[in-house]
């Protein structure tokens, strides 16, 4: 062993001494706290699921029966006039409790809930719509801590609120008495809505978690496109720190860092990150939906701290909503070019939101995707969806039209209640803003047409003065708070106030903006009215149909199976009912035979329906640039609009639109006493196709036969050809005969239908 002298050992051991007092800068640390909760009920703890809501948790240990089958839902209305308590046991060791910053995050309670921990109340929150933070450092313990979490009923809470305001507010769906969905932010069709039961619960719907740091962290990063030719790509990136202690820090972006001297507080630190050749992001369809992957770091000394990671797209999107030569455009240009927006109205996949099943939204905007769609409108009585909705529709190529949660109501004009919006659209921006799919900002659902069409002053008994008080509240809302908060935090981005824009009522109206056309259905038009009633913008139009037997099995007994049954009359929940669903079933296809045949029946006319109008709708491009059918799914196994049902199960429509939304598509339609043919291509590029025409008696043989090679330019509808019928018909009856017609590209065949002629 080698000697060393004594007077040597002082320095060595001073040397261990400072390096082992170096405090190691720690990165911030998660801690998950959705294990282990449990409920109340009668003095009893009971398992719980986080995220999950009160109605699950009572099924997953059987103390209720199952709210889909038959008419439990009625027997189940209790639980909605009753407080829940959540709680959970978590240990803390040292080593977390000495972090300088330990924060508690809820995504999301659902909805008045008072949060203790350790006995202490440390959070109030009353808006399902917002996440909640707050420092937990000085409450907590080494060892076991007790996290306690109160929901106050909806109905005990605002009760007397309803009682006592100046007028009765209109509350979307709701069917009880007292109404208490204007005064409650919270999803607003578990309150009840024309195709869901009522179902209102509370629970702890979105993660829970501890962070715990030191010295600094990110709070947000926001990414904006300031540069995009076919060059090079500019993002803008904006980190929101947040500093306990002032010194230098790094902020990376991939490989570029930037050096910082931060003090104390919250802070903007801004970077641009350029691409070189940047690859753009397409909408489904159009192209790739290229996604560039930014990591965004937070350093001191080299030492992480904090890190986000963000997805990027490179598009520009606008909406073209001007006075044009028809009336009022209403349009998408995505990179530049005009794009027909196909797609669907989305709403929540599940009546119990905190239900959240990740394989579920992936199969269902997979589906959306394989059904040649590229936009969805998350409608404004639903929730504002979770992050793994935006990330896959990012990455799928589909638009988001994302409505604020606002729905055929009015709302209290209280300073609080108008402060708990301003903050959930705050954070809501800034929660999806980053996403390419983003689209639109759209204010509310329908409460502009409503109030100026469905009557709700007479209904309500509104004096002149209320009008003028609940319109200048509305204005408030819509044309003031939300769009300043949009502007200050998203100012790229388009917003409307509400949809649609024009009402269904006048033909003058079809020639302006945004459309929800209601005529059939809620109009109870002929299903032949979508040839003729077309927007500038189909953002809703639908036709009902029961889902699939085996859906019907999983919530109706067989003595249940009849369209009278208590369980068929209480499954549907628009006040039109299946009488009108019948009649039109009469009358295409004839009385059904049996239940089942009836479904079948109802499947084959929601599929005509749909095909009808999106065939319409796409033909008369550019009138109309957009076409999204009511709706694409369902919150539970219901009888509605849907082309999915809950389970994920297609309907016969799912068919026609996936069909019918393909890029090239031939339109044949009768006219008067011709038969046209159209074209539509939604390609971007040249392209050229044979048209084959042919007409056959009902037997299959041929009578008459077209064909010709069409030269298409991009993104277009060209009118290829007209025939008078009674020429092309000869001698036959028009009911004799079928009309096909058939696209192929490269000798392959592409688009292929049948279509029947109206009999005169
Ligand atoms: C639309 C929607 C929903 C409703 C649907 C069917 O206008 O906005 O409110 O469920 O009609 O009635």
């Amino acid at each position: 062993m080698t000697f060393i002298p004594k007077c040597f050992w002082l320095p060595i051991f001073l040397i261990f001494l400072s390096l082992s007092c170096t405090k190691k800068i720690e990165e911030i640390r998660k801690i998950q706290l959705n294990d282990h909760w449990k409920f109340q009920i009668n003095g009893q703890w009971m398992t719980a699921s986080v995220p999950g809501t009160i109605h699950t948790d009572l099924l997953k240990n059987k103390l209720i029966e199952d709210p889909f089958w038959e008419t439990n839902e009625d027997s189940l209305q209790w639980i909605e006039k009753e407080n829940w308590t959540y709680r959970r046991n978590f240990t803390l060791d040292k080593k977390s409790l000495n972090y300088q910053n330990i924060t508690l995050v809820f995504e999301g309670l659902d909805t008045y809930a008072a949060v203790f921990l350790n006995g202490q109340k440390i959070l109030r929150a009353d808006n399902m719509f917002r996440s909640w933070k707050t420092d937990i450092k000085t409450f907590l313990k080494e060892g076991e801590n007790q996290l306690e979490v109160k929901f106050r009923s909806p109905i005990i809470e605002n009760k007397e609120k309803v009682i006592n305001y100046a007028y009765q507010l209109p509350s979307g769906n709701e069917t009880v008495d007292i109404k208490v969905s204007p005064f409650t932010r919270k999803a607003a069709h578990q309150f009840g809505w024309d195709w869901g039961p009522r179902f209102v619960g509370c629970g702890i719907w979105r993660p829970v978690y501890i962070e715990a740091w030191n010295d600094a962290r990110i709070n947000f990063v926001h990414t904006q496109i300031k540069l995009l030719d076919q060059k090079r790509a500019e993002v803008n990136i904006e980190a929101e720190v947040q500093v306990s202690k002032p010194q230098r820090y790094t902020l990376a972006i991939n490989e570029q860092t930037q050096e910082y001297d931060l003090k104390e507080g919250r802070q903007v630190l801004k970077m641009t990150y350029a691409i070189a050749n940047p690859i753009l992001w397409w909408p489904n369809g159009l192209g790739d939906a290229h996604l560039y992957d930014l990591e965004i770091k937070l350093l001191q000394k080299g030492q992480l701290l904090d890190k986000n990671q963000q997805k990027v797209g490179l598009r520009t999107i606008e909406l073209i909503n001007e006075a044009d030569s028809i009336g009022t455009s209403f349009y998408f240009k995505v990179n530049g070019v005009p794009v027909f927006m196909k797609g669907a109205n989305y709403i929540p996949q599940d009546i119990f939101t905190g239900n959240f099943n990740k394989e579920k939204y992936k199969n269902l905007l997979q589906k959306v995707q394989s059904a040649n769609m590229n936009m969805l409108r998350v409608w404004g009585g639903g929730i504002y969806e979770n992050d793994l909705f935006y990330d896959l529709c990012d990455e799928y190529g589909i638009l988001v039209w994302q409505d604020f949660m606002f729905a055929g109501s009015l709302y209290p004009e209280t300073p609080s209640f108008l402060e708990n919006i301003k903050k959930e659209v705050q954070q809501n921006i800034i929660r999806l803003r980053n996403h390419p799919c983003l689209a639109l900002w759209c204010g509310n659902n329908e409460i502009e047409v409503a109030w100026n069409n469905w009557g709700w002053q007479k209904q309500y008994g509104y004096s002149s003065e209320d009008s003028i008080a609940i319109w200048h509240n509305y204005l408030n809302i819509f044309e003031k708070i939300i769009p300043e908060q949009v502007k200050e935090l998203d100012n790229n981005r388009a917003y409307v106030p509400t949809s649609p824009l024009s009402n269904w009522g006048t033909p003058e109206n079809f020639n302006h903006s945004s459309m929800h056309y209601w005529g059939v259905w809620h109009g109870r038009e002929p299903i032949e009215n979508y040839k003729t009633n077309i927007g500038r913008f189909m953002v809703e139009y639908g036709f009902q149909s029961f889902p699939n037997m085996e859906t019907i099995n999983s919530f109706a007994a067989d003595s249940s199976l009849y369209l009278d049954s208590e369980t068929m009359k209480r499954r549907q929940k628009s006040y039109i009912g299946n009488g009108l669903i019948n009649n039109h079933v009469k009358k295409w296809y004839g009385q059904a035979t049996s239940f089942d045949d009836f479904v079948e029946k109802n499947q084959r006319l929601q599929a005509e329906a749909l095909k009808m109008a999106i065939k319409s709708h796409r033909r008369h491009k550019p009138h109309c640039m957009g076409t999204l059918f009511w709706q694409l799914n369902d919150c539970w196994p219901g009888i509605s609009w849907s082309v999915l049902d809950y389970y994920g199960r297609e309907k016969l429509a799912m068919n026609v639109v996936k069909k019918y939304y393909q890029p090239l598509i031939a339109v044949a339609e009768e006219i008067q006493d011709s038969l046209a043919v159209f074209i539509v291509s939604d390609l971007q590029k040249k392209s050229t196709v044979q048209l084959e025409l042919s007409i056959k008696t009902r037997e299959g043989a041929q009578i008459w036969h077209f064909s010709k090679v069409y030269n298409l330019q991009k993104n277009s509808v060209l009118p290829a050809a007209k025939w008078s019928l009674r020429k092309i018909l000869n001698k036959y009856p028009r009911q004799a005969v079928k009309v096909e017609v058939q696209l192929q590209s490269n000798g392959q065949e592409i688009f292929k239908d049948d279509i029947h002629l109206v009999p005169q």
